[in-house]
């Protein structure tokens, strides 16, 4: 078997977002485009001669074909073992428990996470370092500088190899060992879950639970973990085969996307408890019976339970959560004493925090949760801890949630997302509130007076490294917040997200929609940023 050296030419484009680098497939099955950038990404590291390599996907389309792809390059450049998921599948949240676990150098990570599959739908490569987590800046900058520049890259010539067996064979100098990580993620679950006090309640007659996996990667690990591991009857898991187009979906767990789960949840005779997952399995909806759980409550509910939890018993160093994210958890840190580091979004800040033992749980708003455990979110990790919660509470999703409002007071809390806005506009309006903040501090604006008005800049507490222009906030006297910024995921031109909040203290006050709650918010944000004349959109695409 031979090494090829193949002579490219750039390609422009390949800037890694919040999340790795997303594009149609047919942008990746450009001549070379794939093979440029994972060769981007080799020439970006140093020192991996020899070392382990993770590789693995969400099994959408073009999955299959870019591992074979990726094994063929890491044995020209001289890894010296991959691991691989069977049949190319591996979650996020595993693929980060996989490095971890055998040490690996890094990993390569196929998905465009919740966005749609197909030929003509979305794929994504990221890029994941030793610790197990998304590659920080400073790395995603040079494999960025790397694919401006590159003139060949390195494969080997071979046929392609059996992904769906697991077995452990040589692909030239390279071992390659096709792995079943679905029993290492349930390890790892009972490890730091109680599995018989959750078994009880799946068991006990009383409780029923519905898990969405939306026909994404989260089927094989929800069908073991939930149904044969913790006794929940077969039918629990919903849509629990990975397809390469998602069933024609988005895997996105939301109360639009997940209407399967959401219909049932809301129906008659509904299930004790639903949750969801998205298409890489690092994201989770939790629902209760009639009842939505916003994920910044989620949050800060299981910060605030988390002494009932085996793996948390001893209590947390600290909790982190993105700055678009609630200020729920923010107030349950408050009452426990402990750090709430605000980051800008994206699971790669969180990396630093966790590393360094100052935080113990993170979360973002868009459905993400996570730990310590690994370095990546967790949708099905999230949901065995509400589960967990549960059965030693013993009260409805509901009741928890509504007593923790008694306790902390709420947050309400909503995101508008304006999509596929044209990308000219939407730096417009960025823009144009840009040049707004340094007027506003003090204004009144409504029935609310501005206190801050600024742009986000974070500047790493463990490393000291700065990230600016991470979203346009503006922070009212009596806590409230309106938060605008751009999307870094997103394949089709600029996506707006609008995130709201205001606190509100009174139960009397609590029974409130959001969107009627947020209501005068929601028409100053408007009124401010001009959303609807920019993007000539009357209403966003989805509100969550
Ligand atoms: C979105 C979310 C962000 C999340 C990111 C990746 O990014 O807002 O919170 O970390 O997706 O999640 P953006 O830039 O589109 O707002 V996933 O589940 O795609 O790995
Ligand atoms: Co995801």
């Amino acid at each position: 078997m031979d090494i090829r050296t193949v002579a490219t030419q750039p390609y422009s484009d390949q800037k890694p977002g919040t999340s790795g680098l997303r594009k149609k497939v047919p942008v990746f099955q450009q001549p070379n485009y794939l093979e440029n950038f994972i060769q981007s990404i080799f020439n970006s590291l140093e020192g991996y001669q020899g070392q382990t390599l993770v590789v693995g996907g969400d099994g959408r389309y073009y999955n299959r074909q870019a591992i074979q792809i990726i094994l063929k390059m890491a044995a020209a450049n001289g890894f010296g073992r991959t691991l691989v998921g069977k049949g190319g599948i591996l979650s996020t949240p595993a693929a980060s428990y996989v490095i971890r676990k055998n040490n690996a150098f890094g990993g390569i990570i196929l998905s465009a996470s919740h966005n749609p599959g197909g030929p003509h739908e979305d794929f994504g490569v990221k890029y994941n370092i030793s610790n197990g987590g998304p590659a920080p800046e400073k790395v995603t900058d040079a494999i960025f500088a790397n694919s401006k520049t590159i003139a060949e890259y390195h494969l080997l010539d071979a046929p392609d190899v059996e992904l769906d067996q697991v077995g452990r064979f040589k692909l030239g100098e390279m071992v390659v060992e096709v792995f079943d990580s679905v029993s290492d993620y349930v390890e790892l679950m009972q490890s730091l879950f109680d599995f018989d006090r959750i078994r009880q309640l799946l068991t006990g007659g009383q409780f029923r639970m519905c898990m969405d996996s939306l026909h994404a990667v989260t089927g094989p690990y929800a069908h073991a973990l939930f149904e044969e591991v913790l006794g929940a009857p077969a039918g629990t898991v919903l849509n629990g085969v990975p397809l390469e187009d998602f069933g024609g979906g988005h895997p996105d767990p939301n109360l639009v996307y997940a209407h399967d789960l959401v219909e049932i949840m809301f129906g008659a005779d509904a299930p004790d408890f639903g949750a969801a997952s998205d298409g890489d399995g690092d994201r989770n909806m939790i629902l209760g019976r009639n009842f939505f759980v916003t994920p910044s409550d989620s949050l800060a509910v299981l910060a605030a339970n988390a002494k009932l939890v085996p793996g948390y018993k001893d209590g947390l160093a600290g909790i982190a959560r993105s700055m678009p994210t609630s200020q729920a958890p923010d107030r349950v840190a408050a009452r426990l004493g402990i750090e709430c580091y605000e980051t800008p979004t994206g699971w790669k800040f969180f990396g630093n925090l966790l590393d360094a033992g100052k935080a113990t749980l993170c979360g973002e708003e868009s459905f993400g949760t996570g730990s310590n455990h690994i370095r990546e979110k967790d949708g099905l990790w999230a949901v065995v801890f509400w589960l967990n919660v549960l059965a030693v509470r013993q009260q409805s999703v509901e009741q928890i949630v509504k007593e923790h409002w008694q306790q902390f007071g709420r947050n309400y809390y909503s995101r508008h997302d304006y999509e596929a806005v044209d990308a000219e506009r939407a730096n417009k309006l960025i823009e144009g509130l840009r040049a707004k903040l340094p007027t506003l501090p003090g204004q009144k604006l409504g029935s609310y007076e501005v206190e801050y008005a600024d742009d986000f800049s974070y500047t790493d507490p463990i490393d000291g490294s700065v990230s600016q222009k991470q979203g346009v906030r503006i922070g009212f006297t009596d806590g409230s917040r309106m938060v605008f910024r751009l999307s870094g995921t997103g394949t089709q031109g600029a996506t707006l997200r609008l995130y709201l909040e205001s606190y509100e203290p009174n139960i009397a006050n609590h029974g409130l929609d959001p969107q009627v709650a947020l209501g005068e918010m929601i028409q100053l944000a408007d009124e401010l940023a001009q959303i609807k004349t920019l993007t000539g959109m009357d209403k966003p695409t989805v509100i969550t």
